[in-house]
C-alpha cells in the first residue's frame, strides 16, 4: 500500500492500494494494479484464454482442401495464340502503375506449364484447385462474335490434366482481367456489361461446364468497384470516388445474378454443379471496446465491405445501414437523390438467392473507430469509419496484412448469423513475405496453423457450415500493384531461372499434412491412431509446438522447442506402438 517513502515522505507512492492519509482511519482502496496483480496470482501466471487455445478435431469428411491462383497473376502468354488485351495488360504497361514496373506478360508462364502446375498440386495433395479464366484469352474483344479456340483449348487441357490427377476444379469467371475492348466502351459502368458477361459465362458453361462442378462468378467485387473505379489504384485506374464505385457495384451484382440464373435455368440439371460469388472482407472490432461509437463504426466497416455485395445476394437489397447513410449524406450535400443506385422491387427479387454457397476471401482484421468526413461525397466518407491494426499483430510481407487469426472465426460467425447460415467455402486465405528468399517459411506455417484452427473452432464449436478452405496462393505470382515483390505462394517461383521452376517452401509439407489429417488430430488421445496415425506425430512436429504452445514467444525459442518436441514425438511414437500392440 502507499506508505512513508523515506526522504520523499508521502510524495512518491508505490502501493497497489491507495491510502487516504487525510483520513484518520487510513482507508485502503485497491488501485487498478491491485486488481491486475490479483488476477496474475489467481491464474498463477498468464494462461491462454480458452478461445485462444488450440482446438483438436476434424473438418467434414468431404471437406474441400484447395489452393488458388488467378489468370493474370500466373498465366503469362499475354499475346499468345490470339489472346486479346485485358485492362491489366494495359495498366501494367503504363509506367509506374506497378512496383518495379513488373507485369504479367510472362508471370509464372502457366500458359505453357500445365504439367508443372498440376504436378505441384498433386504434391500438395489438394482435393480442389481454384483458378480463374482469362476472359480476353477466350474472347479477345470481349464478345462472342470472336471466339479464340486456342484459349478455350488451354482451359480444356488444364481441366483434363486436373481430372486425370483427381483434382476438382473451382473456376472463377472473373478475377479482374476485363477485356480492354469492353473497358473501351465503359466497362462496368456501362449497363451493357451485364449482357456481355452473361454471354461469356454462357460460352464457358457450354464449353467447359461438363468438367466443372464449382463456379464462381466474380472474385472480390469490392476491389473492382473501389480500387478499379474509385481510388484508381487497380486497373482500369479510374479515379471516380464520388459515385463510380456504387455504379460499378450495382452492375456487377446484376451481372452476377444473371449468370447465376443462366446456370440455374440452362445448365444445372445437366451439369449438376454449383455457382456463387466470392466476396472478401476484413473482420472489424471496435478500437475501444468500451465505446459504443466504435462498435457502430466496426459494424459499418463490415456492412460497407462484406455487406455491400452479400446483403443484396443473400438477404435482398442493400442493407439499411448503407442505404440510409448514403441517402442522408447525399441529400444533405444538396444532391437530388442518393449516390447509391436503387434496385427495383423486381431486381431485388431476381438478385436475392442467387447463391449456392458463400465464397469468402479473408486475410486480416482491423480495429475501427468513427471518422467524420464532413460533407465529403465518397465511399470512405459514407462509411465514416477507419480501421487500424493492433500493434501486437504480427507483420507480414504486405503492409495491409497483419496476422489476427481470431478475426476469421468472428467473420464466419457474422456470415452465419447475418446471411441465414449458408454453406461457406473459404476461397482464399494466406500470407506473404518479401525480401530475401527463405524457403523455411515458418511465418506461413504459423499463419495457416492459427487461421485454420480458428476455422475449425467456427465449425465445431459455433456450428458454422464451413465446407472448404483454400490457401492463397499455390505459387508466388504477380501480386497486382506490388508486382513480384510480395510472395504469397506455398511454392516459390525462382524468377532468376528462365524455366521459372516451382520450389516447395516448408509450408507445403505442413499444408499437405493438414489435408491428410483433415484438421488437427489430438496428439494426446490414443484413439486418434487410426490409419492416419502418422498425422499426429507429423502435425505435432510441424505445428503444435512452434505454433501452439510457443505462439506467444519469439521465434528464437526454436532450438529449445525443437529439443522438446523431438522428445515428445519419440514419446508419442512409443505410446502409439504400445497401443497398437496391446490392441
Ligand atoms: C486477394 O485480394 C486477391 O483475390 C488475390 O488476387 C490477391 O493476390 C490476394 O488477395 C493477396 O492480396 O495496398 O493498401 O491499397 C485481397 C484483398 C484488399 C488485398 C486490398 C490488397 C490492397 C490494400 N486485397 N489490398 S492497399
Amino acid at each position: 500500500m502507499d506508505s512513508f517513502e523515506w526522504l520523499h515522505g508521502y510524495k512518491f507512492l508505490f502501493g497497489l492500494h491507495h491510502v487516504d492519509f487525510t483520513n484518520p482511519d487510513r482507508p485502503r482502496t485497491p488501485k487498478y494494479s491491485a486488481h491486475y496483480y490479483y488476477n496474475i496470482i489467481k491464474d498463477n501466471g498468464f494462461p491462454l484464454p480458452d478461445d485462444e487455445k488450440m482446438l483438436y478435431g476434424h473438418f467434414r469428411e468431404d471437406f474441400m482442401w484447395s489452393s488458388a491462383s488467378a489468370s493474370y497473376q500466373i498465366e503469362g502468354g499475354w499475346r499468345a495464340d490470339g489472346k486479346g488485351l485485358s485492362i491489366w495488360d494495359k495498366f501494367a504497361h503504363s509506367p509506374s502503375k506497378i512496383l518495379n514496373d513488373d507485369n504479367g506478360d510472362i508471370a509464372c508462364d502457366s500458359y505453357n506449364k500445365i504439367e508443372e502446375d498440376v504436378a505441384i498440386l498433386k504434391q500438395l495433395k489438394v482435393s480442389h484447385y481454384r483458378f480463374s479464366l482469362s476472359w480476353p484469352r477466350v474472347l479477345p474483344d470481349g464478345t462472342i462474335n470472336n471466339i479464340n479456340e486456342a484459349g478455350i483449348k488451354y482451359y480444356q487441357r488444364l481441366l483434363d490434366a486436373l481430372h486425370a490427377a483427381n483434382i476438382q476444379p473451382q473456376v472463377t469467371l472473373y478475377h479482374w482481367d476485363l477485356p480492354q475492348a469492353i473497358e473501351d466502351y465503359g466497362g462496368f459502368l456501362n449497363e451493357n456489361f451485364i449482357k456481355l458477361f452473361t454471354d461469356y459465362a454462357d460460352l464457358m458453361f457450354d464449353r467447359l461446364g461438363d468438367k466443372v462442378k464449382i463456379w464462381i462468378t466474380f472474385n472480390e467485387p469490392i476491389m473492382t468497384a473501389n480500387h478499379g473505379y474509385g481510388f484508381g489504384s487497380f486497373a482500369p485506374g479510374l479515379k471516380g470516388r464520388y459515385t463510380l464505385p456504387y455504379i460499378v457495384g450495382h452492375n456487377l451484382i446484376k451481372a452476377h445474378a444473371e449468370a447465376w440464373h443462366l446456370y440455374n435455368d440452362k445448365y444445372r440439371a445437366k451439369q449438376n454443379g454449383i455457382i456463387s460469388i466470392t466476396v472478401n472482407s476484413d473482420w472489424s472490432e471496435p478500437r475501444n471496446p468500451y465505446r459504443q461509437e466504435d462498435y457502430d463504426a466496426a459494424r459499418r466497416v463490415v456492412e460497407f465491405y462484406l455487406g455491400w455485395f452479400a446483403h443484396p445476394i443473400f438477404n435482398g437489397d442493400y442493407s439499411e445501414i448503407m442505404k440510409k447513410r448514403i441517402r442522408d449524406r447525399s441529400l444533405a450535400a444538396g444532391l437530388p437523390q442518393s449516390r447509391l443506385p436503387e434496385f427495383t422491387p423486381e431486381e431485388i427479387k431476381r438478385i436475392k438467392g442467387t447463391h449456392d454457397f458463400f465464397g469468402l476471401n479473408h486475410y486480416t482484421s482491423v480495429l475501427a473507430f468513427p471518422v467524420d468526413h464532413g460533407d465529403a461525397q465518397s465511399i470512405e466518407a459514407d462509411k465514416g469509419a477507419m480501421g487500424v491494426s493492433d500493434r501486437t499483430w504480427l507483420d507480414t510481407g504486405s503492409s495491409w496484412l497483419k496476422i489476427a487469426p481470431f478475426g476469421i472465426r468472428r467473420l464466419l460467425n457474422f456470415i452465419k448469423n447475418e446471411y441465414g447460415n449458408p454453406p461457406i467455402v473459404i476461397t482464399e486465405n494466406g500470407v506473404s513475405e518479401r525480401g530475401t528468399v527463405d524457403l523455411n517459411d515458418v511465418h506461413r506455417i504459423y499463419y495457416y496453423d492459427q487461421y485454420i484452427n480458428e476455422v475449425l473452432k467456427a465449425y465445431l464449436l459455433d456450428g458454422v457450415d464451413v465446407r472448404g478452405y483454400t490457401a492463397w496462393s499455390l505459387m508466388d505470382n504477380l501480386e497486382w500493384t506490388a508486382g513480384f515483390s510480395e510472395r504469397f505462394g506455398l511454392f516459390y517461383v525462382n524468377r532468376t531461372d528462365p524455366n521459372l521452376p516451382r520450389v516447395p517452401k516448408s509450408s507445403v509439407n505442413f499444408y499437405t499434412k493438414m489435408i491428410k489429417c483433415n484438421g488437427f488430430p489430438d496428439p494426446e488421445s490414443g484413439h486418434e491412431y487410426t490409419d492416419k496415425s502418422l498425422c499426429v506425430l507429423l502435425v505435432s512436429v510441424y505445428s503444435r509446438f512452434p505454433c501452439g504452445i510457443f505462439s506467444q514467444c519469439p521465434w528464437s525459442v526454436f532450438p529449445l522447442s525443437w529439443w522438446l518436441y523431438t522428445m515428445c514425438s519419440l514419446h508419442l511414437l512409443v505410446s502409439a506402438t504400445l497401443l497398437e500392440t496391446t490392441e
